[in-house]
């Protein structure tokens, strides 16, 4: 297979046709059928590309008596549908996301979901050979995120990094991975038994110009389900390895902004206070809003709810899930004249902060889960 950019957000993917009794027949005769189904011909660089009318993304094209079938792929159109997959398990399984969208939409702080910009997503992964952030973020840099920042957290011996989206409306997303050598021996074992048989990356298997395949790739196990007992084990060691090995890829959080909400309600300590007000408990680790040494990115984040969890052998035990996160980011000092109207994300800080995230980890960590019984 030969991959390779068209140029201007498009994808080429390109292979030679499987089917032996296309090569049976003249150009002609494929472009008259292609016209025929609906397919517009025209000639580019000697080859008959037949280009696809409206959003149908194959095209048949054949050269030097070679056939080839070339999908077209809009690697944003990838990118939404594989937004759209997570949102909507992370949505099913954590009610806080409804719960809070509806109380913003009956308060009159937007007319629906689609109004809130989505500062980032993050997921948690396993710093084991073949997985961790080496492996997971393959599917983002192939759908045109870029690298930018690491982060470092030598006492929950996590690493993290995060990706700039390819276009300013998209979230940005948060990678972290679980320092496994760092973890006592016993741990690492622990871990080991789950990921040994992982010889390969099984990203490096996966067709990422395919939406349903990263969803259900996000969405499945590399692994085998843990066991009551080897959880708990983890749990005591680091809460983060047992929320990893049990949840795997599923969205951890999403991040509503709060800088361009109503006026009341669009700083961190304001949104705040409607959240509680409405009866969500926030993280208070540090203290409920985690700010940046610079000032100018504020955070704060739902406790994670109890899910039940089925481990192997059919034990069922609630365990923490996902949660939300507010994410307020002011204006650089250098665009502090620009009105108001003319701020853009461009304008604002960028990145995050490894104090904050520390604090934020613990979202899901039974020190906070626990206060919400
Ligand atoms: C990520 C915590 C850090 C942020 O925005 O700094 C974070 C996690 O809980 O996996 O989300
Ligand atoms: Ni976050």
């Amino acid at each position: 297979m030969d991959n390779r950019d068209a140029g201007a957000g498009k994808y080429v993917w390109k292979f030679v046709c499987p089917s032996d009794e296309f090569l049976d027949g003249t150009p002609e005769m494929y472009s008259n059928f292609l016209a025929f189904i609906g397919y517009e011909k025209y000639i580019n660089c000697g080859l008959n590309v037949c280009e696809p009318f409206g959003n149908c993304t194959r095209i048949i094209l054949y050269f030097d008596g070679v056939f080839y079938i070339r999908a077209m792929i809009n690697k944003q159109e990838i990118l939404g549908e594989v937004l759209k997959g997570l949102m909507r398990r992370y949505q099913e399984r954590v009610p806080d996301v409804s719960a809070i969208l509806e109380v913003m939409r009956t308060e009159g702080l937007i007319q629906s979901p689609a109004d809130i910009e989505n500062d980032h997503i993050a997921f948690r992964s396993l710093g084991v050979p073949h997985l961790g952030i080496a492996s997971l973020e393959k599917i983002f840099l192939h759908l045109g995120y870029t690298r930018r920042d690491p982060y470092s957290f030598p006492a929950k011996k996590l690493n993290a990094w995060w990706y700039a989206p390819p276009e300013p409306g998209l979230p940005r997303i948060f990678l972290s991975e679980l320092r496994v050598q760092d973890l006592p021996e016993a741990s690492q074992e622990i871990i080991q038994r789950y990921t040994d048989a992982i010889i390969s990356d099984p990203v490096d298997e996966l067709d990422l110009n395919n939406a349903a395949v990263i969803d259900q790739f996000l969405h499945s196990s590399n692994w085998a389900v843990p066991s009551w007992e080897d959880y708990h084990a983890l749990a005591a060691v680091s809460e983060y390895a047992a929320w990893a090995i049990y949840n795997r890829y599923y969205l951890n959080h999403f991040t509503i902004s709060v800088q361009n909400l109503p006026e009341g309600y669009n700083t961190v300590a304001s949104f705040n206070i409607f959240l509680e007000k409405h009866g969500f408990i926030l993280n208070d680790s540090g203290s409920k809003i985690k700010t940046s040494p610079d000032g100018l990115l504020l955070q704060s984040s739902t406790v994670a709810r109890m899910v039940e969890a089925e481990f192997a052998g059919g034990r069922k035990v609630f365990i923490p899930g996902s949660y939300v996160e507010f994410a307020e980011r002011r204006v650089l000092p250098a665009y502090a004249h620009l009105p108001t109207a003319a701020i853009r994300r461009e304008h604002r800080r960028e990145g995050f902060e490894a104090g904050n995230a520390d604090k934020i980890f613990e979202s899901t960590f039974t020190s906070q889960t626990d206060r919400r019984s």
